[in-house]
This record gives structure tokens, C-alpha cells and sequence, in this order.
């Protein structure tokens, strides 16, 4: 029997320990926006580690962060359009190593941890450090990061745990070709959502540090901006999941307030057998339409595991 049938992705990761990506093929992008306090120390750090391909895409920081990182042998360049995204797809216009690592300048994230994310990068189009140490994530971004997570696996069929993750690798080549269209901290999703239909995402554990200088995510403003990104994206990846989800709100809604109708005080008491007909059959179409997205979000779900074991199992058979 061939070992590679039976291969398991511990065993398989251990193989390309072996194959260990060259930090000259990396760039590593720091997007900053009035990060002062901590940009060097992210910096000082990431040179530490031996990366030297540095790229710091400034924000029109109007504080001290791009003097600051002029005192270390970095590139610094002004980003183009708004928000995070405008940094990263600036990024990607001039970056030209075969990989990029995103970290956040704001010391959150440890760049001694890359390595665990370089050690996949050449299976996947993009590896996600997953935060596992969340008592440093405010509480209602945990809670909105959770929310959005659930929401972006049933649309994708994916078990990710922080697609809104700070710090993620992706291969330059598949990255400079994604049609990218968010503006601001949408943009992680996005970028997650390409990989996803790809079959090629993963997530690696990685530590999450309190932040030094202030937080430039508005928790609801962007919380509510990335939901509405995944829906939209839901709605052309996965579109049949979206329009079964939406149809059950549609029919569901008024459903339950023919049923609530009796109750509410100027139709107290309220009998009539239309009313039973239209409420029950209103809240009967919408359960069937929540049935057939969580059918269709399953089965999303059982053909991406599949592809994924194809994908790394013929991986591993053109290693050997
Ligand atoms: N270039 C640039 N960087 C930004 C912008 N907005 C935020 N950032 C940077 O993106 C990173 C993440 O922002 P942060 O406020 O920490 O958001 P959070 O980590 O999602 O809570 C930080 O390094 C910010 O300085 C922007 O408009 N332009
Ligand atoms: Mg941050």
C-alpha cells in the first residue's frame, strides 16, 4: 500500500520543514497608519529574524511613523486609494518576491512566528496565523470575529477560525491577479474568500500581543462593513446559499407577525382560519428555504474537504 494514501497533514507538513522558504523570497508589508509608538519595534524585530525585504505602506500618517521607520534600512511608500485596502493592493503592485507576509504595525503580532506560516506557504495560496491567545482581542471584536468567522464559513464551506487575521502569507503570483474591490478592513475577507475557492487556505496557530497606540478598526462601523463584504461575496460564490437564506427571511418575517397578529393589541383575540393558512404556510416555505442553504452549505462544505485532500495528496506525490 502507498504511503502517500495515507499520508496525514502533520506527516505532510514535516515534509516540507525540509523545503524551507528562503527569507530573500519573501516581502514583508507592514501597512501603517499613525503607528509611532510601535513601528520600530516591529521593525527592530522583523530584522531580527533575518527578514531584510521590508515594505512599510504608510497611510498619510500624520504623527511620527514614517520618520521613525526612515531610521531602519526599509522601503517606505505612500499607499494609493483608502483605507488598509488601498495599502495592501499598493503593495501588490510593487512587490516582486515569490511570497508576501502581511503583519500589522501596531507590535500585535510576533514576526518569530512567520516561520510557522512559511513552512505551508508553498502548499497554499494563503496561510492565515490563527490568533489562539484572544485576551488580548477586545471583547467585542472577539465576539465580532466570531460572528464574522461563522458567517464566512457557511458561505465558503471553510472551518477558519480568524479570517480577519492581521498576519497571513500569500503567494505574490495568485495575489497580484485577485480582482480586489474592498476599501478598508474588508479586505482580509476578501483576500479569504479568493483562497477559499481555490481550495488552497490554511490556518496555522500563532500568539496575539495587547496593542501599543490606538486602534484604527471602528469595532461597529467595520464589524458591520466586513458582514455586508461577506454577504456580498456569499452572494456570488455561493449564491444559492445566499438567495435560500434571504427568500427565508422574506417569507419568514411576515410569517411570524401574521402569527404574532392576535397578540398585539388592537387585533386581540383575533381568530381567522386565512390568517393560520397564510402564517403556516409562510413559516413552513421559510424553514424549507433554511433546510436547502444548510443542505447546499454542507455540501460546499464536504466537496472543499475533498479537493483539499485531493489537492495535498497529489502534492505530496509529485514531492517524492
Ligand atoms: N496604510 C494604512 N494602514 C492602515 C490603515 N488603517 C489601518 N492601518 C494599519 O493596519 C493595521 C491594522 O489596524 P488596527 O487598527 O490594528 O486594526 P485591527 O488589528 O484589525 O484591530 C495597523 O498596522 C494599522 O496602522 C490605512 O488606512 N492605511
Ligand atoms: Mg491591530
Amino acid at each position: 500500500m502507498s504511503t502517500v494514501e495515507n499520508i496525514n497533514e502533520d506527516e505532510f507538513s514535516l515534509q516540507y520543514q525540509f523545503s524551507q522558504i528562503d527569507r530573500s523570497e519573501v516581502t514583508v508589508i507592514v501597512p501603517t497608519l499613525n503607528e509611532e509608538k510601535s513601528i520600530g519595534l516591529v521593525i527592530q524585530n522583523l530584522q531580527l529574524e533575518g527578514f531584510s525585504k521590508i515594505l512599510v505602506v504608510d497611510g498619510n500618517s500624520v504623527d511620527n511613523t514614517v520618520e521613525y521607520a526612515k531610521n531602519y534600512n526599509v522601503e517606505i511608500i505612500q499607499q494609493k486609494g483608502k483605507g488598509k485596502a488601498g495599502a495592501i493592493k499598493t503593495a501588490l503592485e510593487v512587490v516582486k518576491t515569490p511570497y508576501i507576509v502581511l503583519i500589522d504595525g501596531d507590535s500585535t503580532y510576533n514576526p518569530s512566528e512567520i516561520d510557522r506560516l512559511l513552512e505551508k506557504a508553498p502548499i497554499y495560496n494563503q496561510v492565515i496565523g490563527a490568533r489562539q491567545d484572544k485576551v488580548n482581542i477586545k471583547r467585542i471584536n472577539r465576539f465580532g470575529n466570531n460572528v464574522i468567522n461563522g458567517i464566512f464559513n457557511v458561505f465558503f464551506g471553510t472551518d477558519l477560525n480568524d479570517v480577519c487575521s492581521g498576519m497571513y502569507c500569500l503567494k505574490t503570483k495568485f495575489a497580484k491577479n485577485l480582482p480586489l474591490y474592498s476599501d478598508g478592513f474588508d479586505i482580509e475577507v476578501e483576500i479569504a474568500a479568493h483562497c477559499s475557492c481555490s481550495n488552497s487556505i490554511k490556518e496555522v496557530p500563532i500568539s496575539y500581543n495587547k496593542r501599543i497606540g490606538i486602534q484604527k478598526l471602528n469595532s461597529f462601523r467595520d464589524g458591520f462593513k466586513i458582514i455586508f463584504e461577506i454577504l456580498d461575496l456569499g452572494r456570488k460564490f455561493n449564491p444559492i446559499v445566499f438567495y435560500s437564506f434571504l427568500l427565508a427571511i422574506i417569507v419568514g418575517i411576515p410569517g411570524l407577525a401574521l402569527l404574532a397578529l392576535p397578540s398585539i393589541p388592537p387585533f386581540n383575540g383575533y381568530q381567522s382560519t386565512l390568517l393560520g393558512v397564510f402564517s403556516s404556510l409562510f413559516i413552513t416555505t421559510s424553514i424549507q428555504f433554511l433546510i436547502l442553504a444548510i443542505i447546499v452549505s454542507q455540501i460546499k462544505h464536504l466537496i472543499r474537504y475533498y479537493n483539499m485532500s485531493q489537492i495535498e495528496k497529489k502534492r505530496a506525490n509529485s514531492y517524492y
